[in-house]
């Protein structure tokens, strides 16, 4: 795990966990708070470069350069949890971000939601039975608070796949939708496939996190608009320091028209996005978390099972059930291989007890002329021959 870092001194943003209630600031300024954001999305949308982007942009003054957090940019084959801490005035956030593989053409998508559903589950189970033993006090806990599911940015609205996931998702995490690679959108077409995005998930009944808004401090209320009238985030993701015409250095993504800035809120939502996260609404998400996914899971698992009875697992990981599907169909092709031998042999057999019946045939044709020309010779001698 890389060491406590801190946030830059320059303009140091209050985390949202300053503003919890103050029995809970007691607790979490003591213990520290556990915080998880989960990516997920179509393979190839960007998810490892945001987190890239979000760890680079976000800790900016990591005590060991060489620790800073950077994953290779292959494409993601297991669930991942890179783990460390910020800092604000005091407040220990423990931050854990979870990549997970994309899903697409290469595996049988179809059921590439289980994975990740069963791993936010298995988050509350595992919660739920540590709060069952009767020492509670070093509970472990990586329940998921944020889910960013990417979409592709095609300018068509939700794929049926995106649909099924994030129905899925959104009821049992707080899911936020994020526009993939928006600098290969115009902004007009940008805001279109937002509206889209909008109208889509309003179509399907999907449950998107809603954030607050109404705040006593009237400038925070108009923060929490703009978030909210920028949902669903658009991101551009990237390490790279690049150069603007203006000569200013920002991470983005260079074209010959220009920069995309990744910080820039004329090129993307970004900040706004990252603002939500760690400060404005953490302890909203870890509260919602709480109250509503967490009990949502504790009460319907308590209405099927009885106190402390471990849980019913289905096996309908999309691996094994391509292993499944593969080893099927290797059996299948085994089976009809052996019954082609089985029938060739038989022919075989069948042709093979032709020829010796007709054989026998044969010969038995030859003993009766023999014992016919016998007989001729027998009544020929007078009967002297003996038979
Ligand atoms: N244009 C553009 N390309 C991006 C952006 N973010 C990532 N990419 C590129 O998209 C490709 C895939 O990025 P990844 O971060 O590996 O995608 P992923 O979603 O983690 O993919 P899986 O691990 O397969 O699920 C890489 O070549 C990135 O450089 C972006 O904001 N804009
Ligand atoms: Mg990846």
């Amino acid at each position: 795990m890389p060491p406590a870092v801190a946030l830059s001194n320059s303009s140091r943003p209050t985390i949202g966990v300053a503003h919890l209630p103050n029995q809970r600031h007691k607790i979490v300024s003591n213990k520290g708070v556990n915080f998880t954001v989960m990516v997920c999305g179509e393979s190839g949308n960007g998810k490892t470069t945001f987190v890239n982007t979000l760890f680079t942009t976000t800790l900016k003054d990591p005590r060991d350069q060489s620790k800073r957090h950077e994953k290779q940019l292959d494409r993601t084959v297991e669930i991942e949890i890179t783990k460390t801490e910020i800092e604000e005035k005091m407040f220990r956030v423990k931050l854990s971000i979870i990549d997970t593989p994309g899903f697409g053409d290469y595996v049988n998508s179809h059921n590439s939601w289980v994975p990740i559903s069963e791993f936010i589950d298995d988050q509350h189970e595992s919660y739920m039975r540590q709060e069952q033993q009767p020492s509670r006090s070093n509970k472990i806990d990586m329940r998921v608070h944020a889910c960013l599911y990417f979409i592709r940015p095609t300018g068509h609205g939700l794929k049926p796949l995106d649909v099924e996931m994030m129905k899925r998702l959104g009821s049992r995490v707080n899911l936020i939708p994020v526009i993939a690679k928006a600098d290969t959108l115009t902004p007009k077409d940008l805001e279109a496939f937002k509206e889209r995005i909008r109208n889509d998930i309003d179509q399907h009944h999907i449950k998107v996190y809603q954030c607050p808004i109404e705040s006593e401090d009237e400038e925070v209320t108009q923060s929490n608009r703009d978030i909210t009238s920028a949902m669903p985030f658009s991101v551009i993701g990237s390490t790279q320091d690049v150069q603007t015409a203006d000569g200013r250095t920002v991470k983005g993504r260079a074209y010959s028209w220009g920069v995309a800035e990744v910080e820039n809120e004329q090129h993307c939502d970004f900040k706004k996005l990252r603002h939500l996260l760690i400060r404005s609404h953490m302890s909203d998400l870890i509260e919602t978390t709480e109250t509503v996914h967490y009990e949502n899971y504790r009460l319907s698992e308590m209405a099927t099972r009885k106190f402390g009875e471990g849980k019913f697992v289905k096996v309908e990981n999309p691996k094994h059930r391509e292993k499944e599907e593969a080893l099927r169909k290797e059996f299948t092709e085994q089976v009809k291989k052996e019954e082609n031998r089985f029938r060739q042999w038989e022919t075989q057999l069948v042709s093979e007890r032709d020829r010796l019946n007709k054989d026998l045939e044969a010969r038995h044709a030859q003993i009766k002329a023999l014992e016919s020309e016998l007989e001729a010779l027998y009544h020929k001698n007078g009967g002297s021959v003996r038979r």
